[in-house]
């Protein structure tokens, strides 16, 4: 559509992670002289395009072996998509995040958040200009699905960007709450009960009326610890195994609601678990204050199959 490519002039320095499985490529380069993370990843193939890749495919046959037969298929180019992310300038927590790491299971008490995460996220990870810029209507205003504009209890609930929107089986949503005050889990107490509870009922509502999709088959859950310290929400398609919805880093938001209302400062005084990378910033800082010696679980060995799960 006439769009410039910016890509011809990108270098690439390290591939950052190759997943087989995700079917996508983390790659760590220059692009304008400039650090860049560029992600490929090629998008499922839905059932309603099926006919079409038949008819107006080009077929070549690599094996046939009695009733085995395997074909190398060229579909239409319109067909034939790699969904592309672009990030530049990139930081190097963002080189970080991308790539493959070993990771271990921290446990944090309620004081270990005040004396060693809190003052950790306060020189703040990532930028959270992105979530402004949605908030603001700067950016993505196109892409909104629905917005309660309250100031205590409004959120705004948009695609994801991992989500391309193309298919419903993968589907991915983000409400992102207009309080500015709220970081993560740990800041909440029974007083967002009702911010909390109108976005679990009218994200629902929207997603139902927008895709079809009923709460039943919805996955609906908070990051611990988020990347992005402003509070959000994920609505994830339960059929889809999408990384980081396992229990390791998701906390359902049904089971914080009640979680809260049995006591209101639960998240702030609970023992939280969470994988950080060997890399953190944040897991070193667990490390000088000689948290880990006894509660850190190795997950070395396991790292290569579970990681999908983890990150
Ligand atoms: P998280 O738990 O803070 O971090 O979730 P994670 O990336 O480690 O899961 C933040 C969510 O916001 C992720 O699911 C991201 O894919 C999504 N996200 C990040 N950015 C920079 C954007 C963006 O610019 N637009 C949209 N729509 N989603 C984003």
């Amino acid at each position: 559509n006439g769009e410039k490519n910016i890509l011809s002039g990108f270098k690439t320095t390290t591939v950052l992670k190759d997943s087989a499985l995700e079917k996508a490529v983390f790659l760590h380069g220059k692009l304008e002289d400039q650090e860049a993370v560029v992600i490929l990843q090629k998008t499922p193939i839905r059932e309603d395009t099926v006919a079409e890749i038949f008819s107006g495919c080009k077929l070549k046959l690599e094996m046939k072996n009695d009733i085995y037969s395997i074909y190398h298929l060229q579909p239409p180019a319109h067909l034939n998509v790699i969904k592309t992310t672009v990030i530049c300038p990139a930081t190097e927590h963002h080189v970080k995040k991308y790539q493959v790491q070993e990771h271990f299971l921290v446990e944090e008490t309620g004081e270990d958040y005040l004396s060693i995460t809190l003052p950790y996220i306060k020189e703040q990870r990532f930028s959270l200009q992105w979530v402004f810029n949605i908030l603001e209507k700067k950016a993505e205003a196109d892409r909104i699905v629905y917005e309660d504009s309250d100031k205590d209890v409004g959120f705004v609930l948009l695609p994801d960007m991992k989500w391309d929107q193309k298919q419903i089986h993968d589907l991915y949503l983000i409400a992102i709450v207009h309080q500015r005050d709220l970081k993560s889990l740990r800041d909440l107490t029974a007083s967002h009960l009702p911010l909390l509870q109108n976005i679990c009922t009218k994200g629902k509502a929207a997603i139902l009326k927008r895709y079809g999709l009923p709460s039943s088959k919805l996955r609906i859950y908070f990051h611990y610890q988020p990347s992005y310290y402003h509070l959000h929400i994920h609505f994830t398609a339960l059929s889809f195994d999408v990384p980081g919805c396992g229990v390791v880093r998701a906390h359902l938001l049904s089971d914080v609601i009640q979680n809260l209302q049995s006591d209101s400062h639960y998240y702030r005084k609970r023992t939280l678990s969470f994988p950080l990378r060997a890399d953190d910033g944040l897991f070193s800082k667990f490390k000088q204050a000689e948290r880990l010696s006894t509660s850190w679980a190795v997950l070395g060995p396991l790292q290569r199959c579970i990681q999908a799960a983890l990150v």
